[in-house]
């Protein structure tokens, strides 16, 4: 795959003002990408699961203008958002090349989370798939022949290039990013859909999101990414992630639960591990979050019920089961675990379908 074919060289039409609407969840990486090279190519191949409830629904009001530039305004919960005009000035930016209509237009981007601002999830892979999926549809309407296989495929790619791990938010499911050797079809430039089996248990694998601490982080993830270059372990770090990837296929495929879980515990902590060993090296896991991973591990002991933990580059715990043991789990969490989270609270969610459109 080159970046050549996602510049366009169709013929264009004039359009008037309109507006496009796509929501977008979020996702939540089992093999994580942590170091990344230039222009958003990742360091390693990474995996994730796309969730359901925590999304972004984003519409982009489009009309025509003549000046050379970039116009936009942007408004979260029908409210003007400046802060958030340099990310997408920036975006706009990468994305040109591959969306030269993007000065001809002024856009009004009205945004909205399902999940709680400032609740430390990252909405930069939601967000940023949202509103890259609007302007893969606005080039559907400008260029004459697009195949849809083709507009998914152009979203994730420029989605990347907002942030990483919101390419892997278009597609549903098990999504891939990042060349791997066993994996035909895997590329650093752009997340796909897991080509293999997948076992029925993961198909409606749960996620409840334990809000430990909402608070920004003291580390932004571009800059844990950058302290991969000459961090010491690095090498091996990518290489462990080569590893887990092949190991991850037949276990998707079988449904082995347990090894499953061996692995994506193994990533949560070897990801924390990169961040203490960093120089400067910090500490995203808060004291809760430790209650939390112990609690689990001692429910599993105890019930043998097959529950195991993910982190995210912050304090909160994804808590990871297998649906038929939802009620055990929510018992757990209500009764034990939610008082380890930032006024009670989490967000229970599950494996979803990727980006939708929005009827406006
Ligand atoms: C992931 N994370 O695979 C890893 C695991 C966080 C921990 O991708 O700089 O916001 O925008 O490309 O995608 C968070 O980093 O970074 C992330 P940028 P991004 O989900």
């Amino acid at each position: 795959m080159l970046v050549e074919e996602f510049i366009p060289n169709t013929p264009s039409k004039n359009i008037g003002s309109g507006a496009i609407g796509f929501s977008s969840p979020s996702n939540i990486a089992l093999v994580k990408y942590w170091g990344k090279r230039p222009h958003q190519i990742p360091a390693n191949p990474s995996i994730s699961f796309t969730l359901s409830n925590c999304k972004t629904n984003t519409i982009l009001r489009y009309t025509p203008k003549s000046t050379d530039d970039f116009s936009f305004d942007v408004f979260l919960d029908g409210n003007k958002q400046a802060d958030f005009r340099p990310k997408i000035q920036q975006f706009f930016e990468r994305i040109l090349p591959y969306a030269p209509f993007l000065k001809s237009f002024h856009f009004d981007i009205e945004t909205s989370n399902t999940f709680p601002h400032s609740s430390g999830i990252a909405s930069s892979a939601s967000g940023m798939s949202a509103l890259a999926i609007c302007v893969v549809a606005l080039e559907e309407l400008i260029c004459i022949d697009l195949d849809s296989a083709f507009l998914k495929r152009k979203a994730s790619f420029l989605a990347r290039l907002g942030s990483g791990s919101a390419c892997r938010s278009i597609e549903g499911g098990l999504v891939v990013w990042g060349k791997h050797n066993s994996i035909f079809g895997s590329s650093d430039l752009v997340g796909f859909q897991f080509p293999f089996e997948v076992h029925p248990v993961f198909k409606d694998y749960q996620d409840a999101i334990l809000l430990v601490d909402k608070g920004e982080k003291q580390v932004s993830s571009s800059v844990g990414h950058n302290l991969m270059h000459n961090h010491s372990y690095a090498k091996s770090r990518f290489e462990q992630a080569h590893k887990h990837m092949d190991q991850l296929i037949p276990i998707l495929e079988s449904g082995a639960v347990q090894e499953f879980m061996n692995i994506v515990e193994k990533e949560a902590l070897s990801l924390h591990a990169m961040m203490m060993s960093s120089d400067p090296y910090f500490i995203l896991m808060k004291p809760n979050t430790l209650e939390i991973i112990n609690s689990i591990w001692a429910f599993r002991k105890e019930t043998q019920i097959p529950v195991c933990f993910t982190l995210d580059a912050g304090a909160n715990v994804h808590v990871l089961y297998p649906k038929q043991y939802t009620s055990e789990v929510e018992h757990l969490i209500k009764g034990q675990l939610s008082v380890y989270c930032q006024n009670g609270q989490y967000i229970l969610d599950h494996v979803g379908l990727g980006a939708e459109p929005i009827k406006i």
